[in-house]
């Protein structure tokens, strides 16, 4: 495997809650700069023990010996300054990087936790599903705790979010507009968002829409498909069906080539 910058000394450290799609975000990107590095998973709350510890909050947390990132687009970032320039996830054409930018922000503030709230909204009463959702890879421990803390951070995190029907109606509206502005888009036959190449903009959809489209070949996988509440399939169903998700299901297929 052709390695994009020279090993450093210490393998880099990723503290994430498996199953979130801003820390997929930065596994992805670390996957394809063929970054060594090494997976820290938390379940909720147990997260906040790993990040309080390196001075952040929420997951991803990239830990390096030259910084510490917090936020996952900090983290594209932070690894596209020590890449080659033929592996960049942000072109140097300044237009387009904008554009990028631009994009990414949008799927950031919106997309991802509209994906969050109306995909938790359908599954957070589902202890099974929640269990193999919130403890893929987590230490022993965690998982020996979860059937004790879930209820209480189940609570927590529905408050934190603002899960509730409502609030979940709005964010498939969202999680709608964003995808019909991304099927505009595509609809001139591109193959990526912004330019020739796979970029931050394809990877940011790609990840934060994964809860709406579920792409088979996610690494982080739960319960299988078929044992998720049928309204939800039914749903993503639907969203497979648009350009903007058979998008997202071509580049997980790709993820790892
Ligand atoms: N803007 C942040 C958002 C990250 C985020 O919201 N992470 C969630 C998981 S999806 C989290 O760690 N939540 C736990 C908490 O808030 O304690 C980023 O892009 O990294």
């Amino acid at each position: 495997m052709k390695k994009n910058i020279e090993s450093p000394t210490k393998p880099f450290y990723l503290i994430t809650i498996p199953i979130s799609h801003y820390c997929e975000k930065a596994r992805w990107a670390l996957d394809k700069l063929k970054i060594t590095y090494v997976e820290k998973r938390h379940t909720p709350p147990f997260h906040l023990l790993a990040t309080n510890r390196v001075g952040g909050k929420t997951t991803p947390v990239l830990v390096t010996e030259s910084g510490i990132f917090i936020d996952s687009s900090d983290i594209l970032k932070y690894l596209d300054s020590i890449v080659s320039s033929d592996a960049k996830l942000y072109p140097t054409n300044q237009n387009q990087r904008q554009e990028i930018e631009k994009l990414e922000d949008l799927f950031n503030s919106q997309l991802g936790p509209a994906t969050r709230r109306w995909g938790y909204f359908h599954i957070m009463n589902d202890y099974k599903i929640m269990q193999s959702r919130w403890c893929h890879g987590v230490p022993f421990f965690e998982q020996a705790f979860f059937p004790i803390l879930f209820p209480i951070t189940r609570s927590l995190a529905q408050r934190k979010l603002n899960i509730n029907p409502e609030s979940a109606a709005q964010a498939y509206d969202t999680i709608q507009s964003i995808f019909e502005q991304v099927n505009k888009l595509l609809s001139d036959g591109r193959t990526y968002l912004v330019g020739d190449k796979f970029s931050a903009a394809d990877l940011t959809f790609a990840t934060l829409a994964a809860p709406a489209v579920l792409p088979p070949e996610h690494p982080m996988q739960g319960v299988s498909y078929k044992e998720l509440p049928p309204k939800l399939i039914s749903k993503i169903k639907e969203f497979r069906k648009t350009p903007a998700g058979k998008f997202v299901l071509r580049l997980y297929r790709d993820r790892n080539s």
